[in-house]
């Protein structure tokens, strides 16, 4: 498969690395480029060497937004004809995925942040909502996955006062896991990326998929999803490996099964 508007590499073995890349609208995110994303993130998703993946954009844009460009002659029925903003092909990625953001993550470009599993974010990261200023409102998630992040006061200033949060703030209201510096926070965030694909997949996907319903679902529902996930690892040869090799005293070995 041939992209045009972003990069795939495997930069340490386990890891596929998906890089927006349209640097002259810093990451705008049109229809071309969302298609190209998912398809990456779908195709090592459906890879067995890879264990996790990292999304990044620039140092200076993860992405500015969706393509203001595209948009501005765009109608209501054309919007839903399109769906432009379905991006459910992203949540049925079933490995991790880690956001590593630098620069602007602006509308769909913090949206799509947010539907990352983890942020790494570069000290110079700055996550806002700005819809409002060019007369929408976020259409990717952005009222509802910014709010349970942050809570409602600060999403709503997101949103309404234009308020762009940083690197330190993000991660003070929960919104991202790490702030490094601009020069290392791709290669922390493919450590991570690294160090989560050497688990064993089947139960990184049972966590991802239960931590994920945690948002969607009450207490009981979620803790009985939860306990159908723990029961199924029960089913796995890694979970026998695993074990067995504590019993032992002995690294596990994994085979992903
Ligand atoms: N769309 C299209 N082009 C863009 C966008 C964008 N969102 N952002 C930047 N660009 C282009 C600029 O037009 C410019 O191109 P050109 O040189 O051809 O004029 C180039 O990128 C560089 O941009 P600037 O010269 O403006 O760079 P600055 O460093 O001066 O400013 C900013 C950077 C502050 C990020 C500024 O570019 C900006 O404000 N951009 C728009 C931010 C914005 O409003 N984002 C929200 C868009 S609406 C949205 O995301 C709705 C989400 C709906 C769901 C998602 C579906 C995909």
């Amino acid at each position: 498969m041939t992209y045009e508007t972003i990069l795939i590499e495997t930069p340490v073995p386990g890891v596929g690395l998906v890089r927006l890349n349209r640097p002259q609208a810093l990451n705008a995110l049109n229809s071309q480029i969302t298609r190209e994303v998912f398809t990456a993130l779908e195709a090592f998703d459906h890879d067995e060497t890879i264990g996790a993946m990292v999304l990044t954009g620039s140092d200076k844009a993860f992405a500015a937004g969706a393509d203001i460009k595209q948009m501005a002659d765009q109608t209501a029925v054309a919007m839903l004809s399109d769906d432009f903003t379905d991006w459910s092909r992203m949540s049925r990625v079933s490995k991790p995925i880690i956001g590593a953001v630098s620069g602007w993550a602006l509308g769909g470009g913090c949206e799509l942040a947010m539907m990352c599993d983890m942020i790494v974010a570069s000290e110079s990261a700055k996550f806002g909502q700005p819809e409002v200023s060019i007369g929408i409102i976020p259409g990717a998630g952005g009222t509802q996955r910014l709010t349970r992040a942050v809570g409602k006061a600060v999403a709503m200033e997101v949103m309404l006062g234009d308020r762009k949060l940083t690197a330190p703030e993000a991660l003070a209201a929960g919104l991202v896991n790490r702030v490094y510096p601009v020069d290392s926070y791709l290669q922390e965030a493919i450590n991570l990326a690294a160090k989560i694909a050497s688990l064993p997949r089947v139960a990184v996907r049972l966590i991802k998929d239960a931590v994920n319903k945690a948002e969607e679902l009450g207490l009981s529902e979620g803790l009985d999803y939860e306990k159908r996930n723990f029961y199924l690892a029960f089913g796995t040869e890694d979970k026998t490996e695993g074990m067995t090799a504590f019993v032992e005293k002995r690294p596990p070995v994994w085979k992903h099964r």
